[in-house]
């Protein structure tokens, strides 16, 4: 048996040769791989003896030879292949270990010049990956390092394992096309393209999920690039993740990022918050949130920007919540936590990936969008009220802004003290958003005279301010840019409310 050996990533090589060197197997190899070998006292031919040909072009061109691609396509049940590469004194090549040198890494280094990102694209080792994995019944071929022991074990036991062959190819195939995506997504950046006449995607399984959105709908995560977005977060307790919950991750940490480190808690359910507070520190910010909509914080998912300690771990043990995610638990905090069975407790940042872009599929398609930015700030806003908004008018719609961007549109927010206290999420009409947001407040008993409100989009008429006014709402920041919004402004104006326009809309679908 022959081996050929050709990595970049070098972990866990060294056991997995010397192991087939043990097994008997002969090892072929390139330039850096055969000198890690060697040193370590391993016997290793290189690849020129075997091709009789130099590798050359400063490496280019190592293992792009007949004597490498027929040793490893030759079709071992064909007699006719088998005459053909005999007759050319190539021999069989019967496992291959490759991984490729690292395009994206070096694409990814801040300031790199593009000849080393070009040096970057391997194209020696796609193509022996490719050969040997379109030969997958008779040739082993690993990608992946953690696949090394799986391999060793069988050749160890004398046998064979073609389930183990197809996944292996599999992961071949779907590694390349990943690769290539990237280089592609490369070329596209470099003209200055965000979105490319075809748009590469690659994602790697991160986990299989029990179900979807519902039990009788198949479901898995993926990963853009493992470590990264959800990806980063660690399980520190709790059951498996659902795929709801990480739909409902994502919008707790979405409701929260506007806020940066400013102690901030969102209580989500079906993705938008029911309750959305600043505080002075966690706990406090956890009091507020509940206290928008204890009654819909029943089986929620809740995100922190800051640090959980014991103080708010204690506070959130009383109620049913699905998952928590904070940047940092206390270790006294996630015992308190774990208690309860059934609660995911979930740390790190899990930030949105720089660059990537946002991705929404629709039947036979996919709609690509830069992500929305940050809310805008004060300074950019222009106040169009006769009435100049109070210093705690104007903390407040910063607030109401900066928490309508992450609730389902039509989206209206009423606001008090840094915390939301009445939500209209999802309404088909905004006066219906508003009417929704009242009585929520209202009905669980929040006092909404002297609030605050945010819309996401501009009103279209006057009833909707109407409306705010009767619920006693004194602010209104919004978008503008309605054809009836000098209406709209008289309509304030009437009722004495200080009302800003953003110029920009915010809407979540
Ligand atoms: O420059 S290449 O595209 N030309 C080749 O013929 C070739 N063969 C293997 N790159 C090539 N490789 C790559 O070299 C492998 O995919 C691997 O990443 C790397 C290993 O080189 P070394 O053993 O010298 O460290």
């Amino acid at each position: 048996m022959r081996a050929l050996l050709s990595v970049s990533d070098k972990s866990g090589l060294l056991p997995f040769a010397q192991g087939l060197v043990a097994k008997g197997v002969e090892l072929v190899s390139t330039g850096g791989t055969a000198r890690m070998l060697r040193d370590a006292g391993l016997a290793v031919k290189d690849v020129s003896e075997i091709t009789g040909f130099p590798e050359m072009l400063d490496g280019r061109v190592k293992t792009l030879h007949p004597v490498v691609h027929g040793g490893l396509l030759a079709r071992r049940d064909l007699p006719e292949h088998m005459d053909a590469i005999k007759a050319h004194d190539i021999g069989t090549i019967d496992l291959v270990v490759v991984n490729l040198y690292p395009f994206r890494e070096t694409a990814a280094k801040p300031g790199v010049h593009a000849e080393e990102v070009i040096e970057n694209i391997d194209i020696g080792g796609p193509s022996m990956l490719r050969s040997a994995a379109k030969n997958f019944t008779s040739v082993w071929v690993i990608v992946d390092p953690s696949d090394y022991a799986k391999v060793l074990d069988v050749i160890n036991a004398d046998s064979d394992d073609q389930t183990l062959r197809t996944l292996l190819a599999e992961k071949v195939y779907a590694h390349t096309s990943g690769y290539d995506a990237a280089i592609a997504q490369w070329f596209a950046q470099q003209r200055g393209e965000p979105f490319p006449d075809r748009y590469p995607l690659s994602f790697e399984k991160q986990q299989s999920l029990r179900y979807g959105e519902n039990p009788q709908q198949r479901a898995a995560f993926y990963v853009e690039k493992p470590g990264t977005g959800l990806g980063a977060l660690v399980q520190r307790g709790g059951k498996e993740l659902s795929f709801n919950n990480l739909l409902d991750l994502e919008g707790s940490l979405l409701a929260i990022e506007p806020f940066g480190d400013q102690p901030a808690c969102a209580i989500i359910k079906h993705t938008t918050p029911c309750g959305l507070a600043t505080g002075t520190n966690a706990l406090d910010a956890y009091k507020k949130a509940l206290a928008c909509d204890p009654v819909s914080a029943f089986g929620s998912v809740i995100a922190f920007s800051v640090p959980v300690d014991v103080a708010a771990a204690e506070a959130i043990s009383s109620l049913f919540v699905e998952c928590i995610v904070a940047p940092k638990f206390a270790d006294e905090a996630v015992e308190i936590l774990v208690r309860k069975k059934n609660l995911r407790v979930l740390e790190g940042k899990a930030s949105w990936p720089a660059g990537t872009m946002d991705l929404k599929r629709v039947r036979g398609g996919l709609l690509v969008q830069d992500r929305a930015p940050a809310p805008s700030e004060p300074a950019q806003w222009q106040v169009v009220s006769s009435r100049q908004p109070t210093s705690q008018e104007q903390r407040d719609l910063l607030f109401a802004w900066k928490s309508v961007a992450s609730v389902k549109s039509n989206a209206i927010v009423l606001v008090r003290d840094g915390a939301t206290i009445g939500i209209g999420a999802g309404q088909m009409s905004r006066v219906d958003a508003s009417f929704v947001a009242v009585h929520k407040a209202t009905s669980l008993g929040h006092a909404t005279t002297g609030s605050a409100l945010g819309s996401d989009a501009f009103f279209p008429f006057r009833d909707g301010i109407d409306q705010a006014a009767a619920a006693g709402v004194t602010a209104i920041v919004q978008p503008g840019g309605s054809v009836r919004d000098a209406e709209v402004i008289a309509a304030a104006n009437e009722h004495g409310i200080a009302m800003v326009f953003t110029g920009e809309r915010l809407f979540r679908h």
